[in-house]
């Protein structure tokens, strides 16, 4: 009680705002706790947008209904670059390489890796980076990222800025691990963590829930948060002034992805788009990914979540997949349309989850069954409201392996196996045997397979 006697106006303000928002509750266990419990309440509190959180109950209410943009879907159009063997199509990758690498020699272009979000479907409460990916080595995600950037640095010979997107759940130790490795041999000024923000997880009757007596359940606000990190971190504005037009996204959890590659930063630039996305073909119907289309007559990707079984399993007339095109979480995106997704601020998704929750007395209790809903918005919703955009095919053997669960699909074992198996193919390819076992070529030296031919003194494949 002394903790609660020790209220500040402020801190009595802030209840006020809560109960007059209808979610007074969150200090329903106030008398009971400790003043350091009490400063963990406030803290988490202050970190409600409670207007923010109104308008998203109002707009994608916590039960029942679609997602805000999901709506008729109708197959990609031709902002989609199929891979072609023809001679014309090799012409075309040649020169879109050569314009990307144009824009990263002259400072045009920013890295964004993603990496809001801990390895928890691999039982790990550290951030997803952290993540041991090197077959040989055990470097972490992060560091394979970055590693990728310094060759891309070196081979341009000037530091390349490096974003890494933190939440909450992920900031402090992920700047922690920067400085352990030493920035990973980049150049530390260009180096810029940007913290997304957290929403809270509300009960079927809106009512923000709270983990524990003293604890609100928050969560970060969904990849699509990077709009407004980058704004409100003034890193928009700095890239800006150095320069900076196009931003290299991409997530951490996919060790194979081309960090930055100068072919999909070209197809970006010269088709002037404002939005660019990679594309694989889909391993079957029910992988999870999502998948271009249209909506409404827009490009756009819809998540799989939100696809019905019959959408899934569509097949055209040649019998491949209507919707076979999986989004691997690779953009190029131009930094003033950045700039504007994060004024127009994007929709909201609902996700069902199981939170644990504070029961009557206050006892945290771990629901058998989804009891709450989480929101979060998506870097690719922006797509819809680009006016121009390309989609270019990638071969999933050479970029796509994420790791998400800790066994099935899309584990760290198979992530292993597959840049094992990406080795082998640029060393035969290369002429040279690989041995037997693991293998492992450092990003660093070759990020990609022509930079890996070039190392040995061969010319493009
Ligand atoms: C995502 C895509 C899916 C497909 C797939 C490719 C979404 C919603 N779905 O599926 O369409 O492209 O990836 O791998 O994106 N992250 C943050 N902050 C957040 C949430 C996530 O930085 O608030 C990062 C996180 O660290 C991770 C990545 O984004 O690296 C993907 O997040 P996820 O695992 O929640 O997405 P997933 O697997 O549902």
């Amino acid at each position: 009680m002394a903790s609660v006697a020790a209220f500040d106006q402020a801190d009595r303000d802030l209840v006020a705002r809560f109960e007059a928002a209808g979610q007074g509750h969150v200090f329903r266990f106030l008398p009971q706790l400790a003043a350091a419990e009490v400063s963990d309440l406030l803290a988490d509190a202050r970190q409600v947008d409670l207007a923010k959180l109104a308008q998203i109950l109002a707009s994608a209410p916590a039960t029942g209904g679609e997602s805000a943009e999901a709506g008729q879907i109708e197959p990609p159009g031709d902002e989609l670059q199929r891979m072609e063997a023809t001679e014309d199509h090799r012409r075309l990758r040649l020169a879109a390489h050569d314009r990307g690498l144009h824009e990263i020699e002259a400072g045009r272009v920013a890295v964004v890796v993603a990496a809001g979000g801990q390895g928890t479907r691999l039982g790990s409460t550290a951030p997803k980076g952290m993540w041991p990916v090197g077959p040989l080595t055990g470097k972490p995600l992060l560091a394979w990222h970055a590693e990728k950037v310094r060759y891309w640095a070196k081979r341009v010979g000037r530091p390349i800025p490096f974003v890494v997107l933190v939440s909450d759940a992920t900031a402090q130790a992920t700047a922690d691990f920067v400085r352990w490795h030493n920035h990973f041999g980049l150049d530390p000024t260009w180096i810029k963590l940007v913290k997304q923000g957290s929403l809270p997880a509300v009960d079927d009757a809106g009512r923000i829930v709270l983990t524990s007596a003293s604890r609100i359940a928050l969560a970060p606000n969904g990849h699509g948060g990077v709009y407004a990190a980058l704004r409100e971190s003034r890193v928009i504005d700095l890239l800006a002034d150095h320069g900076v037009r196009t931003l290299a996204y991409c997530q951490v959890d996919n060790p194979l992805i081309r960090t930055l590659d100068p072919l999909f930063v070209g197809f970006h630039v010269r088709n002037e788009s404002e939005f660019s996305s990679k594309s694989v073909m889909k391993r079957g119907p029910a992988e999870k990914v999502g998948v271009f289309g249209r909506v409404g007559g827009r490009p756009a990707i819809v998540e799989y979540s939100e696809l019905t079984v019959e959408q899934e399993s569509a097949i055209d007339a040649e019998g491949a997949l209507v919707f076979g095109q999986g989004n691997i979480a690779a953009h190029c995106i131009d930094v003033a349309f950045a700039r504007r997704m994060a004024d127009e601020g994007l929709p909201y998704h609902r996700a069902r989850k199981k939170v644990p929750c504070a029961d009557a007395t206050g006892r945290t209790v771990e629901p058998d069954r989804p009891n709450a809903t989480k929101f979060e918005c998506f870097v690719f919703d922006a797509l819809p409201r680009a006016a121009r955009t390309v989609v270019v095919e990638a071969r999933r053997s050479d970029e796509f392996s994420p790791i998400k669960n800790a066994t099935g699909d899309d584990t760290p074992d198979t992530a292993r196996r597959d840049l094992i198996e990406m080795f082998r193919g640029w060393m035969r390819r290369a002429g040279v045997t690989p041995p037997d076992g693991a293998i492992e070529i450092s990003p660093f030296d070759a990020p990609d397979e022509h930079a890996y031919r070039a190392l040995r003194g061969l010319a493009r494949a």
